[in-house]
């Protein structure tokens, strides 16, 4: 079943990098709704049980590491068929790969530095939501 609401992180790289609005903008611009959202920076515990999916791989301590370097904006965003409209626009992990017209595309710099997070299904998309959000923080 396909909900429609789904969850980002717009990254250290974006913030540090003065596109926090441009990137906002695009979601706007692109039809999504905005739910919830927070300023706000991830302690290693929350960036560690966040990415535990990851701890397997041989990126997991840098991403960790990355992940709370800096400030990220968390928010959960509604759209028709979200979780896949979503992913599409902010395109590849690897921003060389990403589509033109794509956040990635236009504001990533690397796999790791790429800019923005999105859920890659609805059972994820709950989770993460929940993860960041109480019910009271969500219209
Ligand atoms: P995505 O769902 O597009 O964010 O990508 P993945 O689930 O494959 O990866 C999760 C996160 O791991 C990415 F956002 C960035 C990080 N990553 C790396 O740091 N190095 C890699 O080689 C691949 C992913």
């Amino acid at each position: 079943m396909t909900t429609n609401r789904t969850f980002t992180m717009l990254k250290p790289d974006a913030i540090e990098n003065g596109n926090m609005g441009k990137i906002i903008d695009m979601i706007l611009q692109d039809g999504f709704t905005i739910k919830a959202m927070k300023y706000t920076r991830l302690s290693t515990d929350q960036a560690a049980a966040f990415y535990a999916v990851h701890k397997e791989r041989p990126f997991y301590g840098e991403l960790v590491e990355y992940m709370t370097s800096g400030p990220i904006v968390a928010a959960i965003l509604e759209k028709e068929d979200a979780v896949a409209s979503f992913r599409k626009l902010i395109g590849s992990t690897d921003p060389a790969e990403a589509a033109e017209g794509t956040i990635r595309k236009a504001y990533a710099e690397s796999k790791a530095r790429n800019a923005v997070h999105g859920s890659d299904s609805d059972e994820n998309a709950a989770i993460e939501s929940d993860f960041h959000f109480n019910a009271s923080e969500i219209f």
